[in-house]
């Protein structure tokens, strides 16, 4: 599945904006026909956008079941005898789709995209009515899973995840025209030798072998570089430019579909030359040791949730070239499509997470105020579970694996990951994973709960990801105690002979408070945790990472260890830096200016 374009020969409408919206608070939107369009007292939505934070009523913003989005377009007259389209960037957490009426399909998972066809059930120049209903209950077998208990009051949405679960419309709705003779996907797998770049192409059509396909590379201006034909080809580029971390560097390929003379389809895809290889301890990134700065994040910001919002996106950036991140993880979901588009281009480095987080429900269960239930088993994380998550694993790989900026992909964060049931849950998941990308490496990301010796799913792993808080919640507000434990587990992982990033370590700290002597939730004490945290790292070769939790304050639900959500950002959620920001902008960037071999900037 290729993300919309215009093209030569494609077109694209996007029908973002506001929407009609109902919350179907009684279960009784399909039997009463809603999606027929005539949605009975419905109020606008923005789309894309969470609706939890534009709604004022407490029940209805933590409402689960069936949310109706309802709107009118009108179909391009123009797209006669073409392949028409709907591509939803994020329904939040499945969705089924009308148009006029008529059933055109459904998909299960919030964070990635679909596609449907609408080719048979619209006219060009026709006015429709689309209805999409969105739902976003979490069972056990969704990914991310979660349980409906019941409560004094009725029955509640539990999830095992410390986020809040917005939903919606998180991202972009296209309306998109294809020829019917289309290229329906590529795929870039990237070589060096020597200073050539070798960029192998992979074409699938939608018709004939005898329809040839033509490939041409162009560099950052605009000039060709190498040119191919056929399905399968190998382009070679001498004295190749390459992506870098902080530097993205992008060729474009344009790919032609034609007839004899005739251009039937046209794509163009920006790619990046690098390489990525596991060597011993060490990650490497075209052939260099990579450290990795940066952060843990969330797509989250006031009123809007979830949504993609570009200008957002650009703070968020802003703030990481401001620090001197030069990567991020996309936990705990595949973030918007844009986002990775402009981390190629801006040559920050991306470790990709699936939606696979809270599949640890002993431990899940009593942080969230749920009871706790046995994480594997018949009536919880089961292979209905399993099979889901292989979707989301295919479905991920599939949509970001043509991205330089994809170094390594996460398939959870923090299952269980100590016992026999795990291993026979994600054994097959890894296999999943190279299978559909033997060329990068893979990962999970192991919780304090499985400490080095106890982790049975770390042999799967190319990449060891850590997520530890001592001096957080372990050894609370003793940082010497928390030094001398961390530095000890850490020699433990460091001695199994593989790279090791520290994927979370963070503080809650709420912007404002400041103390002489430093205790948790203090400006003061989340700098002093960070310094120590550094210490520990710079003590063990094997470490090629750190990525503080949070970036920013996010959104999560109601608990007594929650200040109006998570604060262990080192931005505030409107994304101002707290104290600790500053010193780590300077580690972070004299640690640039080292590898870089130029004097580090003064402030
Ligand atoms: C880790 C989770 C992350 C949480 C964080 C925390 O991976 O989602 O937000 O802890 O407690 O366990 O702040």
């Amino acid at each position: 599945m290729l993300r919309p374009q215009d093209t030569a020969t494609r077109e694209r409408k996007r029908l973002d904006g506001l929407w009609d919206f109902r919350i179907d608070r009684d279960g009784v939107g399909v039997e009463q026909g809603w999606q027929d369009g005539a949605l009975p007292e419905a109020r606008a939505m923005a789309v894309p956008a969470s609706y939890n934070e534009l709604v004022l009523d407490p029940g209805d913003r933590e409402f689960f079941g069936d949310l109706w989005y309802a709107t009118t377009v009108r179909i391009p007259r123009g797209w006669q005898d073409q392949r028409i389209s709907l591509y939803v960037e994020s329904a939040t957490h499945r969705a089924t789709v009308w148009l006029n009426g008529h059933e055109i399909g459904s998909h299960e998972g919030g964070y990635l995209p679909f596609e449907l066809d609408l080719t048979d059930a619209v006219e060009p120049g026709q006015e429709c009515r689309l209805v999409i209903k969105v739902n976003n209950t979490l069972t056990f077998a969704s990914i991310p899973p979660g349980v409906v208990e019941d409560g004094p009051t009725g029955p509640r949405q539990r999830y095992f995840h410390d986020f809040y679960n917005y939903a919606g419309l998180h991202r972009s709705v296209w309306l998109t025209a294809t020829p019917k003779a289309r290229i329906e996907d590529v795929l870039v797998v990237i070589g060096l030798d020597a200073d050539t770049g070798l960029v192998d192409v992979r074409t699938t059509t939608s018709e004939a072998d005898e329809l040839r396909t033509a490939l041409v590379l162009s560099d950052a201006d605009g000039q060709e570089v190498a040119s191919g034909q056929g399905s399968q080809a190998q382009l070679r580029v001498p004295a190749v430019e390459l992506w870098q971390p902080g530097r993205g560097y992008l060729y474009e390929l344009t790919i032609r579909l034609t007839d004899r003379d005739q251009l039937l389809d046209e794509y163009r895809l920006p790619v990046g030359v690098r390489t990525v290889e596991v060597r011993g301890t060490q990650f490497l990134i075209n052939g260099e040791p990579f450290y990795f700065t940066g952060f843990g994040m969330h797509e989250d910001h006031a009123i809007v949730g979830k949504q993609h919002n570009d200008a957002l996106m650009l703070r968020d950036f802003a703030c990481l070239e401001w620090i001197g991140a030069n990567s991020i993880r996309t936990s705990h979901y595949p973030y918007s499509e844009e986002f990775m588009e402009h981390a190629d281009r801006t040559g920050l480095v991306v470790i990709d997470e699936t939606p696979a987080v809270g599949l640890n429900l002993g431990i899940g269960g009593g942080l969230f105020g749920s009871q706790g239930y046995p994480t594997f088993s018949a009536e919880t994380v089961n292979e209905k579970t399993q099979a889901n998550h292989a979707q989301v694993i295919r479905e991920l790989i599939n949509r970001d694996r043509n991205h330089p900026s994809v170094v390594l992909w996460s398939i959870a964060n923090e299952p269980e990951s100590h016992t026999e049931e795990s291993v026979h849950y994600f054994e097959p998941l890894f296999a999943e994973a190279r299978k559909a990308d033997p060329t990068r490496p893979v990962g999970f990301v192991n919780m304090m709960l499985a400490r080095h010796g106890d982790c049975r799913l770390a042999q799967f792993a190319d990449v060891i990801m850590l997520n530890r808080y001592y001096g957080w919640y372990a050894f609370t507000g003793d940082l010497a105690a928390a030094e001398q434990a961390w530095t000890a587990e850490l020699n433990g992982w460091a001695g199994d002979g593989k790279p090791i990033i520290i994927t979370e370590y963070g503080a809650d700290t709420l912007d404002g408070m400041h103390q002489l002597i430093a205790q948790p939730w203090s400006e003061e004490y989340q700098q002093q945790y960070l310094e120590m945290n550094s210490r520990v790292f710079d003590g063990i070769d094997a470490v090629v990472g750190e990525q503080v939790w949070n970036l920013a304050d996010f959104a999560t639900t109601a608990g007594i260890i929650r200040v109006g959500g998570n604060r262990k950002g080192v931005f505030t959620r409107d994304r101002e830096p707290k104290l600790a920001a500053h010193w780590l902008r300077r580690r972070w960037l004299d640690r640039k200016a080292a590898d870089a071999q130029v004097e580090a900037p003064a402030d």
